[in-house]
């Protein structure tokens, strides 16, 4: 049976005219989709949407992650990184311990920062531009990627200002972009039950907006998995994609799916693999105005992250170096991949591997 026929044969000949044709699908469409009983048909349905776009590259970035602290004011229930101030396991880097970590990888070319901690209660902003300060003075060539729209958020409530104060003093210390993380599932009645005290859904998306305004590019992230459905993650992409029909500053989005170990929300039935992809392809065909669909191999695990990039996604972030949160959440990934790896991962699926940097844009190998 041709792609033609097997659409026809599970009702999807309209959906397969507007892959071809660029025309956005509608949430019943994309309901449809999710519930299509061949996964690989929905597979070759998204990965045609991503080769339109991408033809056969895959991007990746030689990247390192820093977490500098895990004290949190938010308890979130799906997190197992989190401490709270009081209790024991808490630590926050001194940005010379930030520095440390940063001169062990100077060998390396590397092209991104991923700064990432969590809502510490007490710092100010004189802590975060200092960070900045040292991650701009080590790695002046790399991306300055750093701080979630919630940390954002938190940093604004300490100071008693508005974001965008926040956001533009972070960006005269060299703050290029935002990552995408803390949106979750953006449907409130899910949210108040795994992360009841974090900032909501509406207002990841009002930081982000903010964020695209003052021109700053963000990438969007969803954590699926959990106490959600199809439906939740649906409305998500779509509010996702109504902002960035405003905006048009999401770079990229990724798809996270719940690690289930030392957390309180860890008791779930844990997502089947083929609910992984098919979540990763309906992402790429419904989110029609995000370029990049990201195959996060942290928290996706190294097989079916490659996997994903024959599901629609067409980048497979880079070598990160040292990551915490999925980790200390069961994931059982390596900590470190280097360049011949993430290449030899997309040759495997037929792709040619292209080396970007945090705005995805194309570097030349060194
Ligand atoms: O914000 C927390 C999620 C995020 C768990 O922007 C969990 O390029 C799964 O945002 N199971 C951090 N996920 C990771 C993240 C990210 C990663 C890679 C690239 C980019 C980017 C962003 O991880 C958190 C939260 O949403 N998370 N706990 C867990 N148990």
């Amino acid at each position: 049976m041709d792609l033609q026929q097997a659409c026809q044969h599970h009702h999807l000949e309209d959906i397969l005219d507007k892959v071809d044709t660029g025309d956005r699908l509608t949430l019943e469409e994309g309901t449809r989709l999710y519930h299509c009983p061949d996964p690989v048909l929905l597979g070759e349905l998204a990965h045609r949407a991503r080769t339109r776009r991408h033809g056969e590259r895959t991007t990746y970035v030689l990247n390192q992650q820093i977490n500098y602290t895990n004290i949190c004011v938010n308890a979130c229930l799906f997190c197992s990184y989190r401490r709270s101030q009081d209790h024991g396991g808490g630590f926050t880097l001194h940005p010379d311990q930030i520095r440390e970590k940063l001169e062990t990888q100077l060998s390396e070319p590397i092209r991104e920062l991923h700064i990432v901690g969590a809502c510490h209660p007490e710092h100010g902003l004189k802590h975060y531009l200092r960070i900045l300060r040292t991650a701009r003075q080590v790695r002046p060539q790399a991306t300055l990627k750093a701080f979630t729209p919630v940390e954002i958020d938190h940093f604004a409530a300490v100071e008693g200002c508005e974001p965008e104060e926040i956001l533009k003093r972070l960006r005269d210390e060299g703050l290029q972009m935002l990552p995408g993380g803390g949106a979750e599932i953006f449907d409130p009645e899910v949210r108040e039950q795994i992360c009841p005290h974090k900032a909501s859904g509406q207002r990841w998306l009002d930081v982000s907006h903010r964020a695209h305004k003052l021109g700053i590019p963000t990438n969007a992230t969803m954590l699926f998995g959990h106490l959600e459905g199809r439906r939740h993650r649906l409305q998500h992409m779509d509010a996702l994609r109504r902002l960035q029909d405003e905006t048009g500053g999401f770079l990229c989005f990724i798809p996270l799916p719940f690690q289930t170990r030392n957390n309180p929300l860890g008791g779930v039935e844990p997502i089947t693999g083929l609910e992984e992809l098919r979540t990763i392809a309906v992402s790429r065909l419904m989110l029609d105005n995000i370029p990049h669909i990201k195959s996060y191999w942290v928290m996706l695990g190294l097989p079916q992250a490659q996997a994903a990039l024959c599901f629609g996604a067409d980048d497979l972030d880079g070598t990160v170096v040292e990551e915490r949160i999925g980790h200390t959440a069961g994931a059982d990934s390596p900590q470190v991949l280097d360049r011949d790896e993430l290449e030899a991962m997309i040759r495997g699926g037929g792709q040619t591997p292209v080396e970007r940097n945090g705005l995805f844009e194309r570097v030349q190998r060194v």
